[in-house]
C-alpha cells in the first residue's frame, strides 16, 4: 500500500512522482518521471492505478468508492504538475492512456484545468527551458544553464521559431539529447535545423522521436548528416504513428539516401497532414529511377500539386526516363522554386512540361550545368520560346554552364521580348560557350527585352563582339546589374570604350558593374576617369585587373568627386602603399563609399615591406568607411524600443534577488534579534517585486486607452469643428462686406433686393470649405505629429529604465 505524493514545486525533483511508504518512519520507496507514466486509470472514485515502465502501481483511498474526491484531487494535481511543464499540449498527449470512470469526473477535471490554464504562464519560447530541464532529468543528463539562457534571452530577442543545433555545437553529443527531446511537447518551435553539425546515432533517434510526438514541428533541415535510406524508412514509420504531425518541409540534401530512400519517402508523403510543401533532395545520390518513382507517387495524390512550392533535385542524375517527373511538372502546380542544376537532364524535353504546368507560379528556375540534346535538331522546340513568353512570375533564371545553342538563345530572348508580365528578372547565362555567334544573337535580339534587370554574361568567349553586345544591352534602360567576369582576353580597349560609353550615358541606369579578373591593366583607366562624372553606378568590382598604383590614383580622384558609389571591390590589383595612401586621402573627403572589402592579396606584400605604415593606412581606410556605417547605426538605435530581451534578464535578476531575500528572511526569522518590522518591510518589498512583473503590461494597458477614446484625439476633433465654424463665419462676413461694397459702387443694379438675394444664394452654393477637409488637416497632419509625439513621450516613461 502506497501513499501517493506529488511534488509540484519541489527543488529536489520538479518532474517526478515520489511514492512514500505509509509506515513510520516514512521513506521514499521509489520515484519515477512524469514522462514514464504510460497509463492512468481510475475505475472507481477511490481507486487509482498508474502504469510505469510496464509495471502497475495501484492505490486505494478510503472505503467509500462513491463520494471520495481524493483520487480526483490526485489526478488534478498530477495534471497540473505536468501541464506546468508542458502548458500547451493536452495531458492525453503525454500520457498515452487515460481512463477515468465515470466520464463525468473527467469533465470536472477539465473544468478545473480550464481555470488553472488561464492563470498559468507559458514561459519564453513556449516554456522551452523548463521542458529542457525536465528532459535533462528524464535522460539523466546534466542541466546546462547556458542552454536555457540562450533560449530565454537570445532566441526570445530574435523572436525565432527555429531551433538550430548549430547554436549548441560546442556541447558534447550527449548534451544535445535533452535539447532535441525538449521539442517533443513544445509548440513554440516549428523548425528544427541540424545542418552541417555532427550528430550521433542517439541524437538522430531523438529527432525521429520528436517527429513522432510533435504537434507543431513543420520544417526539418537535416542536410549533410550522413543519413541513409534506413533513416527515411524510420521517418516514414514515425510519421505513421503521429497522426497529428504538422510536418511539411523536408530537407535531406547532401545525404546518400539514394533511390531506396526516395522510395521510402514516397510512403511518407501521404502521411503529411498539411501535404508536402518544400522538398530538398539535392545531392542525395538519386537516379532517374528514384526520382521517377517519387513523382509517380506525387502524381497519384493530386494534393501535392497544390502544396509543393519548393523542389530541389540539384546534383542528382536525371539523364534517363523521368516521364513521371515531367508529368508532374506539366500539370498546373504550385511550384515557385525549381532547382535541377547539375542533373544531366535534357533541357528541350523539360520545357514541354514547364510550359504546360509551371508558367503561373514559378519564380526561381535553376537549370544550370545541364545539356541541350544533340546537335541534330537545330530547331529549338516551340515550347522553349513559348515558356519564356508566357511565364508570369519568373524572376530568377539560371542557365549558366549550359552550352546554350544559338537557336535556343534566340528563342529565349525573343520569348522574353514579348513577355508582358514578368519584370526585374535576373538572367545568368555565364559560361554558356556563346562565342561570336552567340554575341551576334545577343546584339540583335537583346534590345527588345525589357524584363531583365540583372544579366550575367561572364566567360563566353565573345572577343571583340562583346563591345557591340555591351552597347546593345544598354539601349533599353532596364538593365541595372551587369556581370562580365573573365570576359576579355583580347580587344580590351575596344570593349572598355563601349563600357565607358554606357557608364557615361546620361540616361544610364546601371547600378552595378562587375568586371573582375580581366587583367585590364591600363584599359581600366578610362572607366576610372568616367566614375568621377557621377552617374548611377553604386557597386563596382574591378578585382583582379592589375590596375596598379596609377589606377589607384585615378580611382582616388574619382572618389573625391563621386557621390554615388557605395561598394568597391578592388583586391588583386597590385596596389601598393602609395595607392592606398591616395585612396585613404580621397575617402577623407567623401562620405558615400561604405564598403571596400579588405584587399587581402595586395596587402600581404605591403605588410612584408612596411608593416607599420600598412597598418596605419588600412586602419585609416577602415575608419573612414566605418564613419558612415556607424552614423547609420546610430540612427537605427534611436528607433522604438524592443523591451523583450532586457525585460527577461531583468526579471531573472529580480527573481534571484527575491529568492535571496526570502532565504535571508527564513534565516533571520529564527533569531530573536531582528525586529518584526524589518521582516514585514522585506515581505512587503517582495510582494511588490512579484507584482511588478505584471507592471509593464498594466502600464501599457493604461497608456493605450484600449476602450475609451483618446482625450487628445477628442480635443483635436473639437478644435477641428471650432476652426470650421470660424472659417464659415469669416467667409460669411466677408461676402456680406463684399456685397455691401458692391451696393455702394453700383447702387443702380443692386438696388433690387431680389438680385442681392440671388447673389447671396449663388455665393452659398459656391465652394464652401467642408468640415471633412478641416478635420483631415487637423487630425491627419498636425494631429499625427502631435499624437506621435505624445505616444513617444508616454512610451519613454514605460521603457526609459530598461
Ligand atoms: C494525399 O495526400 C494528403 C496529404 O499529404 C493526404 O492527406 C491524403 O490522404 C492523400 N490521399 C491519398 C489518396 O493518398
Ligand atoms: C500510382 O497509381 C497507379 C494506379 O493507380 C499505380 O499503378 C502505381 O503503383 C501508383 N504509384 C505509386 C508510387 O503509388
Ligand atoms: C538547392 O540545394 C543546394 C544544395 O543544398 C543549394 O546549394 C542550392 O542553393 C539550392 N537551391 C535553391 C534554389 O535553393
Ligand atoms: C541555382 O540558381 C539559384 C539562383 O538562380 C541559386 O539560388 C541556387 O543556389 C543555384 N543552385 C545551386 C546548386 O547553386
Ligand atoms: C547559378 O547556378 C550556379 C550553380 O550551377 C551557381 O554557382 C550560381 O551562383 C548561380 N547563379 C546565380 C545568379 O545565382
Ligand atoms: C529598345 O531600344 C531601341 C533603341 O533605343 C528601340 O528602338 C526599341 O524600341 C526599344 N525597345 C523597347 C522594347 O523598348
Ligand atoms: C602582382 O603581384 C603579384 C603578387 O602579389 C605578382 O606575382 C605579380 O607578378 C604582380 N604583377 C605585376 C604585373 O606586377
Ligand atoms: C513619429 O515621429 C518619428 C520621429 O519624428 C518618425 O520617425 C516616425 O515616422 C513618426 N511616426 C509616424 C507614425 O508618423
Ligand atoms: C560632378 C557631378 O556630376 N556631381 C553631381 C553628382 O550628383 C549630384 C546629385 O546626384 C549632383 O548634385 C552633383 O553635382
Ligand atoms: C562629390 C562629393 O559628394 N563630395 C563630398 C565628399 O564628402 C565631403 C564631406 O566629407 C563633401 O564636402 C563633398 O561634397
Ligand atoms: C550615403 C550616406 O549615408 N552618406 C552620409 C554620410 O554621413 C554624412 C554625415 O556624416 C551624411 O551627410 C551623408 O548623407
Amino acid at each position: 500500500m502506497y501513499i501517493f505524493f506529488i511534488c509540484i514545486c519541489n527543488v529536489f525533483s520538479p518532474c517526478r512522482i515520489l511514492l512514500l511508504t505509509a509506515k513510520v518512519p516514512t521513506k521514499i520507496d521509489c520515484h519515477f518521471h512524469y514522462l514514464e507514466v504510460q497509463a492512468l486509470e481510475s475505475k472507481r472514485g477511490n481507486q487509482l492505478s498508474l502504469t510505469v515502465n510496464d509495471k502497475v502501481y495501484s492505490f486505494l483511498v478510503g472505503e467509500d468508492s462513491k463520494c471520495s474526491t481524493e483520487v480526483d484531487n490526485m489526478i488534478g494535481a498530477l495534471n497540473n504538475a505536468i501541464r506546468n511543464i508542458f502548458p500547451t499540449v493536452p495531458l492525453h498527449h503525454i500520457i498515452r492512456k487515460i481512463e477515468v470512470i465515470p466520464n463525468s469526473r473527467l469533465q470536472q477535471l477539465r473544468d478545473l484545468e480550464a481555470i488553472a490554464s488561464s492563470r498559468r504562464e507559458v514561459g519564453p519560447c513556449g516554456g522551452f527551458s523548463t521542458q529542457y530541464a525536465c528532459m535533462c532529468d528524464y535522460h539523466g543528463m546534466t542541466y546546462r544553464e547556458e542552454v536555457a539562457w540562450d533560449v530565454d534571452n537570445i532566441y526570445v530577442a530574435l523572436n525565432t521559431r527555429e531551433l538550430s543545433l548549430k547554436d549548441f555545437e560546442y556541447l558534447d553529443q550527449k548534451d544535445l539529447i535533452p535539447i532535441i527531446s525538449a521539442l517533443e511537447y513544445n509548440t513554440w518551435f516549428t523548425k528544427l535545423r541540424a545542418n552541417q553539425v555532427k550528430l550521433s546515432h542517439d541524437n538522430i533517434d531523438r529527432i525521429l522521436h520528436v517527429l513522432r510526438k510533435s504537434l507543431n514541428l513543420e520544417e526539418i533541415y537535416l542536410d549533410n548528416l550522413g543519413l541513409k535510406a534506413d533513416f527515411v524508412n524510420k521517418l516514414s514509420s514515425v510519421l505513421k504513428l503521429n497522426l497529428a504531425t504538422a510536418l511539411h518541409t523536408i530537407d535531406l540534401s547532401h545525404n546518400p539516401i539514394e533511390d531506396k530512400g526516395a522510395a521510402y519517402l514516397s510512403n511518407c508523403i501521404p502521411k503529411l497532414n498539411k501535404g508536402l510543401v518544400h522538398l530538398n533532395l539535392a545531392h542525395t545520390g538519386l537516379s532517374s529511377k528514384g526520382v521517377n518513382n517519387l513523382f509517380s507517387a506525387l502524381c497519384n495524390n493530386s494534393s501535392s500539386l497544390t502544396t509543393l512550392t519548393y523542389l530541389n533535385l540539384s546534383g542528382n542524375s536525371l539523364k534517363d526516363d523521368i516521364s513521371h517527373f515531367h508529368n508532374f511538372l506539366s500539370q498546373p502546380n504550385a511550384l515557385q522554386h525549381i532547382d535541377i542544376s547539375s542533373t544531366d537532364i535534357i533541357l528541350e524535353n523539360l520545357f514541354g512540361a514547364l510550359v504546360r504546368g509551371c508558367t503561373t507560379n514559378l519564380v526561381h528556375l535553376n537549370i544550370s550545368r545541364n545539356p541541350f540534346s544533340s546537335k541534330k535538331s537545330k530547331e529549338a522546340p516551340i515550347s522553349f520560346k513559348q515558356f519564356f513568353s508566357t511565364t508570369l512570375n519568373l524572376k530568377h533564371l539560371n542557365m549558366s554552364h549550359c552550352k546554350l545553342p544559338q537557336e535556343a538563345l534566340k528563342n529565349l530572348l525573343l520569348g522574353l521580348a514579348c513577355n508582358e508580365f514578368t519584370k526585374e528578372m535576373t538572367l545568368d547565362i555565364s559560361n554558356c560557350g556563346l562565342g561570336s555567334q552567340g554575341a551576334h544573337v545577343l546584339e540583335s535580339c537583346v534590345h527588345g527585352v525589357r524584363c531583365i534587370s540583372s544579366l550575367d554574361i561572364s566567360e563566353n568567349n565573345m572577343d571583340s563582339d562583346l563591345s557591340n553586345v555591351v552597347i546593345a544591352i544598354s539601349k533599353n534602360k532596364s538593365l541595372k546589374h551587369l556581370h562580365m567576369a573573365r570576359t576579355m582576353k583580347k580587344h580590351m580597349s575596344l570593349i572598355m570604350d563601349a563600357v565607358v560609353q554606357v557608364v557615361q550615358d546620361d540616361e544610364c541606369l546601371l547600378q552595378s558593374l562587375i568586371i573582375p579578373d580581366c587583367r585590364l591593366r591600363t584599359d581600366t583607366f578610362n572607366l576610372l576617369n568616367a566614375l568621377g562624372d557621377n552617374k548611377s553606378l553604386e557597386t563596382l568590382d574591378i578585382s583582379g585587373n592589375l590596375i596598379g598604383d596609377s589606377g589607384a590614383r585615378l580611382l582616388a580622384k574619382a572618389l573625391q568627386i563621386n557621390n554615388k558609389l557605395k561598394t568597391i571591390i578592388y583586391d588583386r590589383n597590385n596596389i601598393t602603399l602609395q595607392g592606398y595612401n591616395d585612396i585613404a586621402y580621397a575617402l577623407e573627403s567623401n562620405r558615400t563609399v561604405q564598403y571596400m572589402p579588405f584587399p587581402i592579396f595586395d596587402i600581404t606584400p605591403c605588410m612584408k615591406a612596411n608593416t607599420e605604415r600598412t597598418d596605419v593606412l588600412m586602419k585609416k581606410i577602415q575608419d573612414l568607411l566605418n564613419r558612415n556605417v556607424s552614423h547609420k547605426q546610430q540612427r537605427l538605435k534611436s528607433f522604438p524600443l524592443q523591451p523583450g530581451f532586457l525585460l527577461t534578464s531583468k526579471q531573472q535578476a529580480l527573481d534571484r534577488l527575491v529568492a535571496q531575500t526570502q532565504e535571508a528572511i527564513k534565516n533571520l526569522a529564527g533569531e530573536s534579534i531582528t525586529s518584526n518590522n524589518d521582516i514585514n518591510h522585506a515581505t512587503g518589498v517582495i510582494q511588490d517585486a512579484e507584482n511588478s512583473k505584471q507592471l509593464l503590461v498594466r502600464l501599457q494597458e493604461v497608456a493605450q486607452h484600449r476602450d475609451d477614446k483618446h482625450p487628445v484625439e477628442d480635443k483635436l476633433q473639437q478644435v477641428a469643428c471650432d476652426i470650421h465654424a470660424s472659417i464659415c463665419d469669416y467667409v460669411q462676413i466677408t461676402t456680406e462686406k463684399m456685397l455691401k461694397c458692391c451696393k455702394e459702387q453700383c447702387p443702380y443694379v443692386l438696388h433690387d433686393e431680389q438680385t442681392v438675394q440671388d447673389i447671396k444664394k449663388e455665393c452659398k452654393k459656391k465652394k464652401q470649405i467642408p468640415l471633412d477637409f478641416v478635420t483631415t488637416c487637423i487630425k491627419q497632419q498636425a494631429g499625427t505629429d502631435i499624437m506621435n509625439r505624445t505616444r513617444r513621450v508616454v512610451a519613454s516613461y514605460l521603457f526609459r529604465n530598461y
